[in-house]
């Protein structure tokens, strides 16, 4: 369907009264004048980096005057000016982000400026990266849906964006589900330099109908044209009718950025083709033919936007610089203190293993928190999870709590971020922590990111579980430790259960928690570690160790499947005469680091085991605070036991057996290290 394309609409068929269209006029003027003070701000040097909507203002005006901020969620991209301004910022909320002011609203002078965030108009934080706005998107409308509302949400990107797998992911869910979510593609025909034809298979908008849904062309230069499809898309998804996409062709008329040169890659009479296109000239046409917009109200209204503009600029420009650059890397911020002192007593109850474990804690967590989701490939009933964890979950709570996806792990944790910045406690499973890679950017880029970007505004209750890890003949790709790459980030929590008791407590802490928590999983002790199973609201605080047994003579830190080896380890060297500690870390991160130099000072001797690789290891940095922080407690360098760096643990068992550390490579180097 094509609509608007070089033809004339009937705004009174679109229900739009005299003074919506001078409001939409308003706002598309503002935008264009804010677009062209900004550009001069850069080009005079007292702004280092601007992003214009110049020539999209027809598109975004007319997407956003079709929502009601008040309800609907926006997940707009840097070239959303003119959509930001007409859903309720202000020129003064742009220009605080402009000069990277305390002020700004999206990110207070973090991010870069264009970069929207404003919780009151229920627009969500965005970063950098083309495309991860799409599956989060689909976790707003999840909620949404799911609480009844008849809210929608309107995401939107370049035609660039259209490329990334995220988008073809969500799309694909948003079909599945019939979100009420709107998915508005600016298409200006080039990706910085790359054109149309070389970025773009086909037409965008008929892409729509491989995902179900209904795909929309229109002239995104013409106000009432966009206005006219949007409005549809909005009573759709508003009716339980399920998603839309809406191509809007247009044009931008500067460069790329201020720090591109788009005469290399485009004509001038290229451009001015499409400035004869302008949309406001047009539209401004539009309304004196049809007397709406007299010359008197015209320069009125232009007066008032260059006051508004003016005084923008003023107020801005020499407000407050922020000056916190460490606030909010985490809404609760955890910062162990006091150490662990002796082996925890056992807890009472029926013996069980850590799938139950995991299992029982979810269900009591369900029934506690009437919110909670959970959601994942194979995570519904009658499967339950591909090793039970979830078992049950639907059965007891509903197939909207618990819930299949695709095979597309970018989206489920982008589906986790939308449904987390609604307030939903969030459970995402990731089937195998080796096929969790395509969604590291959702995870790094922008989970661990939120609420630091946005200056505290938003937060992400959501943790995402993951077995993991070897010993199992999982071979190279059912068998990776992913601690690593993810104890690195800024902004995420991490947890390593070795008991069903900590499995149950870790679990509920960390859903609990407001930051985004990785729980990892080490699969080989799902039926393999036994103990008594905690009673109902058993929590184990994040960032506390446990002593698993306290000795004189030398520590061994560990963690999963580790811990256990560590243990039956020192029983052997027990038995040896050498009496050792075992420190179950069970937090990566917040690490518990009071309980490690507590165990250096006693023992002075510390060797680290872990099943991942050595090189840049989780053992690395603990040894390395070792050494910086309790040098003169040592007796000995702290030494590192860990599988060797080869990809993986291989197939055949005679292989695997001489990569994966053993009880007997742990009493073989706490030897070594005793006689140090
Ligand atoms: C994942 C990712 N890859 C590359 C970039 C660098 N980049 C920033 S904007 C852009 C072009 C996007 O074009 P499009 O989506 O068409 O939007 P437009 O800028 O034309 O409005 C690129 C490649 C990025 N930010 N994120």
């Amino acid at each position: 369907m094509t609509l608007g394309l070089d033809s004339v609409i009937d705004h009174t068929a679109l229900g739009l009264s005299n003074d919506d269209l001078i409001d939409l006029y308003r706002k598309m003027l503002l935008a264009r004048k804010l677009d062209e003070r900004m550009w001069a701000l850069n080009r005079q040097g007292r702004v280092p980096f601007v992003v214009s909507s110049s020539g999209h203002e027809a598109t975004q005006v007319g997407a956003a005057a079709a929502i009601d901020p008040s309800k609907d969620w926006s997940m707009p991209y840097y070239r959303d000016v003119a959509y930001v301004l007409a859903a309720g910022m202000s020129a003064e909320d742009v220009f605080a982000g402009v000069f990277a002011k305390e002020s700004d609203p999206s990110s207070g002078g973090r991010q870069m400026p264009n970069h929207w965030s404003e919780p009151e108009l229920n627009i969500f934080t965005q970063g950098s990266v083309i495309g991860v706005q799409y599956p989060q998107a689909c976790g707003v409308a999840y909620e949404l849906q799911r609480s009844g509302s008849d809210a929608v949400v309107v995401v939107d990107g370049g035609e660039g964006s259209t490329s990334e797998g995220d988008w073809h992911e969500a799309m694909n869910f948003a079909g599945i589900h019939k979100l009420p979510v709107i998915f508005l593609i600016q298409n200006n025909l080039y990706a910085i330099s790359v054109p149309a034809v070389e970025e773009l298979a086909g037409t965008i908008a008929d892409r729509a109908i491989g995902y179900g849904m209904p795909g929309v062309v229109v002239d995104g230069n013409n106000v009432l044209a966009v206005y006219g499809a949007m409005a549809a898309a909005v009573e759709r998804a508003r009716a339980g009718d399920g998603p839309t996409l809406i191509e809007a062709k247009t044009y931008r008329y500067y460069a790329h950025t201020s720090d591109d040169d788009d005469k290399l890659y485009r004509s001038r009479e290229e451009v001015e083709l499409w400035r004869r296109k302008d949309p406001i000239p047009n539209f401004k046409q539009y309304l004196v033919e049809q007397r709406i917009l007299s010359e008197k109200l015209e320069q009125e209204i232009e007066a008032e936007i260059i006051g508004e503009i003016a005084d923008a600029v003023k107020a801005t420009e020499s407000s407050p610089d922020p000056s916190d650059a460490y606030s909010h890397v985490f809404k609760r911020e955890i910062v162990p203190t006091e150490p662990v002192t002796s082996v925890e007593p056992e807890l009472e109850g029926a013996s069980g293993n850590l799938i139950e474990a995991l299992n029982k804690s979810m269900h009591d967590l369900m029934a506690d928190h009437d919110d909670m989701i959970v959601f994942g490939e194979d995570v519904a009933d009658p499967k339950g999870g591909v090793f039970k964890a979830t078992k049950g979950l639907t059965e007891a709570f509903g197939e909207d709590r618990s819930f299949n996806t695709p095979i597309a792990e970018a989206l489920v944790i982008g589906v986790g971020i939308g449904t987390a910045a609604t307030g939903t406690m969030t459970l995402a499973e990731i089937q195998f922590a080796d096929f969790i890679q395509p969604g590291f950017d959702q995870i790094v880029s922008e989970a661990a990111r939120t609420h630091y970007r946005s200056n505290g505004r938003w937060s992400l209750p959501l943790t995402i579980r993951t077995p993991y890890g070897g010993g199992i003949h999982g071979a190279l790709y059912h068998s990776q430790s992913i601690e690593a790459f993810y104890a690195h980030v800024p902004g995420l929590k991490i947890v390593i259960p070795s008991t069903p008791a900590d499995a149950y407590g870790l679990l509920r802490s960390a859903l609990e928690d407001p930051d985004p928590v990785m729980y990892l999983e080490p699969k080989k002790l799902y039926r393999l570690a036994k103990g008594p199973m905690p009673p109902a609201g058993h929590s184990v605080p994040l960032g506390k160790a446990a002593l698993r047994r306290a000795g004189n003579d030398l520590t061994i830190i560990a963690y999963g499947t580790m811990a256990h080896f560590a243990v039956e380890a020192a029983d052997v060297l027990g038995e040896r005469g050498i009496d050792a500690t075992v420190l179950d870390l069970r937090s990566l991160k917040p690490l518990d680091w009071p309980s490690i130099e507590a165990a250096v000072q006693r023992t002075s001797k510390v060797l680290i085991v872990h099943e991942d690789n050595r090189f840049l290891g989780y053992g690395a940095e603990v040894a390395a605070q070792i050494a910086e922080k309790s040098f003169e407690w040592l007796d000995a360098p702290p030494v590192r036991y860990t599988a060797p760096d080869v990809p993986s643990f291989p197939f055949a068992a005679s292989l695997e057996n001489q990569l994966f550390p053993t009880v007997d490579g742990i009493v073989e180097h706490a030897e070594k290290l005793h006689r140090f």
